[in-house]
């Protein structure tokens, strides 16, 4: 069996994908690997880990040589609020790494590439309740643009080359067992980690900006769900539309509040609350439900309780 290489490992997704692939497919069949930041210890002992820059397409060819790689997670990336930051960056990051995954895998025959889109792909002329699958794609961040052009280079691939390319356009994603930043619905982790250390959080959108968000553990489930799902299955080769929940700054902060009754938040909303608002409300996912049977398991007080009880047990 060919190895599978998770680019971008140690940040949200990989965190939690990497050992859940790991589970699945034998610690020595999946390599992490990270540009910079070194891996955490669960990473580093949980099997082989490599440093790679994915924009460097010689130094990523080698990787994939070496470890005799037949599938690649390609998670890496800047996210909204650190694209605003630098948007040239963002596009370089963003759309050379994807361009060189996507040229390797045809080179090299490989079975199957996943790459994650984002609800960024949407924007303010998007209908904003039910998003459908298919409907108006006019992002305003350099995030959503480079992921609505990575959404058709890889349907491009699967259409020119038959690549198995697959693809996910994740809501906000939750977990405690990172924290990376950069992203706009960083607000709905930050106010979990701030309310197990001081009780109190300052939010920056409204109480009113309400978001589709998922928790990780149902995001990872979405993702081995979909790249095992039987290839004419997939009717969907941009990215399938996915969500699990949606709520408002205002009732993620009641629930927060119902756990910890000291708990405090107020509001000052920054730049990202344009961001925010360019966003749907909620997803319509019924694709991916009946093409590959996707449907979340985590509410908000599921959510909750478990974000809360994870990062207590972790400080
Ligand atoms: C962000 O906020 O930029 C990301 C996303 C929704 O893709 N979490």
């Amino acid at each position: 069996m060919r190895r599978s290489l998770v680019i971008g490992a140690v940040g949200q997704i990989g965190c939690d994908l990497t050992p859940a692939l790991r589970a699945r497919l034998g610690a020595e069949n999946v390599v992490a690997a990270g540009r910079k930041t070194p891996p955490t210890p669960e990473l580093e002992a949980g099997g082989p880990f490599v440093f790679v820059d994915a924009t460097d397409r010689a130094a990523l060819a080698e990787v994939i040589e070496a470890h005799d790689i037949g599938t690649i997670y390609h998670l890496a990336a800047l996210m909204s609020a650190d694209g605003e930051r630098n948007p040239d960056l963002a596009w370089q990051v963003n759309m050379e790494s994807l361009k060189n995954v996507l040229d390797l895998a045809v080179a090299r025959g490989m079975d199957q590439v996943f790459w994650p889109s984002s609800i960024a792909v949407f924007g303010p002329t998007t209908p904003a309740e039910m998003t459908p699958q298919r409907t108006v794609l006019e992002p305003t961040t350099i995030y959503g643009a480079s992921k609505l052009a990575g959404e058709h280079l890889c349907h491009y691939y699967h259409l020119r080359h038959g690549l198995d390319v697959r693809s996910l356009r994740y809501p906000g994603l939750i977990t405690y067992k990172t924290y990376s930043g950069g992203g706009t619905t960083d607000y709905a982790v930050e106010i979990f980690i701030e309310a197990i250390r001081a009780d109190r959080y300052r939010c920056f959108v409204t109480p009113e900006t309400r978001l589709p968000m998922m928790y990780m553990d149902d995001a990872v489930r979405a993702t081995l769900d979909l790249m095992t799902a039987d290839a004419d299955r997939i009717s969907v080769r941009t990215s399938y539309n996915i969500t699990a929940l949606s709520f408002t700054a205002a009732e993620l902060a009641a629930e927060v509040a119902r756990h910890r009754p000291g708990f405090t938040c107020d509001f000052a909303p920054d730049f990202r609350q344009a961001i925010a608002d360019s966003w749907p409300d909620s997803i319509d996912d019924s694709t991916a439900n009946a093409d590959w049977g996707w449907t979340p398991a985590f509410d908000l007080p599921a959510l909750a309780e478990t974000m809360l009880a994870g990062l207590a047990n972790r400080d």
